[in-house]
């Protein structure tokens, strides 16, 4: 699915009990997020409710004044900021007469973009698969039944069936794929290890400068781009150290608030970079007016990913960009904990 210049109206929504990033700064990502999907934003809405409602996740005069907005703007595509089911999504297409997506297929679609690399496909795909598979199993038996079997269908089974049947063979294909990656992965660290060499992962979220970082350190000549997610590969490049100490340094896929949970597992073998590292990197994008969140965030997947407990050094970047110095208490409140612009070679 390719969003380019599809006229898009942006829904998010804050659900009560649920603080997390401030909706206005929710929109902003989901805006970044759908520019960098290539969509075209005309119209934006966003709605303040206890909770999602059942058939169409906002309410019925939002969903009216939905309406109306597509209409009056000639959008072909709505993009809401939070997970959909199967049939609220179906709801909402029947309703409005366009095509609608979720964060989380917003950001596969991206993923699929910018995916390079045999394994990064794959693992695309994958996580592709599994997120169609979760959708076809919401539908009913119902909804496109059609005649006898021709071919590999069986007399009585449903097109909806032979889908499922479809993309389950699918997913096990990607996962035996996959699983000889990591298993060349695995080969390949092993390598570096019986190198001696210690490793340093970058994280940190999105556009937060781990790219522009590496290739600062070590011109490795990685792919940098205002643009989130321009990374899906992983890099590894050897650093000298003042001390004459030679370490490894690996760039790799970057976090977001609301990660779907699909890419996580399907990265599973690219996030082993990090897994197995034997330093973090956290870099920091101190000029995001959001940048606690956002270490709030990075901090989730790394508990996701079994990682918390690893050294980890707070790397605020783009300190270029600020008026006044970093504030000491924020450096002692992430110790250790540096100031740099890698855009500059500051403090490196
Ligand atoms: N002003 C300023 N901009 C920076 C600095 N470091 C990186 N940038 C910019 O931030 C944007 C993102 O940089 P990347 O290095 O691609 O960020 P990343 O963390 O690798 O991002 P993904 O791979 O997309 O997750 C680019 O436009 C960079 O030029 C810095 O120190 N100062
Ligand atoms: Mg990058």
């Amino acid at each position: 699915m390719v969003y380019r210049l599809e006229k898009s109206i942006l829904v998010s929504v804050e659900l009560q009990n649920q603080p997390g990033v401030p909706l206005r700064e929710s929109l902003a990502e989901l805006a970044r997020l759908a520019d960098t999907a290539k969509a075209l934003v005309v119209g934006i809405l966003s709605q303040k409710r206890p909770r999602p409602d059942l058939r169409h996740f906002i309410g019925k005069g939002k969903l009216a004044e939905l309406q109306a907005l597509v209409a009056a703007r000639d959008a072909n595509l709505v993009i809401f900021d939070a997970e959909l089911s199967a049939s609220q999504e179906r709801n909402l297409e029947n309703d409005l007469g366009v095509k609608v997506v979720d964060r989380t297929e917003l950001i596969l679609d991206i993923f699929a973009q910018h995916a390079r690399s045999r394994e990064g496909n794959l693992q695309v795909e994958l996580a592709q698969s599994v997120f169609l598979l979760t959708r076809l199993s919401g539908q009913g038996i119902h909804m496109s039944r059609l005649g006898g079997g021709i071919g590999t269908r069986g007399p009585g089974e449903t097109k909806l069936e032979s889908d499922r049947r479809r993309i389950r063979k699918r997913i096990s294909e990607l996962n035996k794929e996959i699983e000889k990656v990591r298993k060349d992965r695995a080969l390949r660290r092993d390598k570096r290890k019986k190198s001696q060499l210690p490793i340093a992962a970058l994280v940190g979220y999105t556009n937060s400068g781990k790219s522009t970082l590496l290739n600062a350190l070590t011109s490795a000549g990685v792919l940098v781009e205002d643009k989130l997610f321009a990374t899906l590969d992983t890099t590894v490049r050897r650093l000298q150290l003042p001390g004459e100490q030679m370490v490894l340094i690996t760039d790799t896929v970057g976090f977001i608030q609301k990660l779907p949970h699909q890419l996580v597992a399907a990265f599973r073998a690219t996030l082993e970079e990090v897994t197995e590292a034997d330093l973090l990197l956290h870099v920091v994008d101190l000029s995001h007016p959001n940048f606690e969140h956002q270490i709030s965030a990075v901090y989730a997947v790394l508990e996701e990913l079994g990682a918390v407990t690893k050294p980890i050094i707070t790397i605020f970047n783009k300190i270029d960009c600020l008026d006044n110095k970093v504030p000491k208490e924020l450096l002692l409140k992430y110790q250790p904990a540096v100031a740099i612009s890698a855009l500059e070679g500051k403090g490196l």
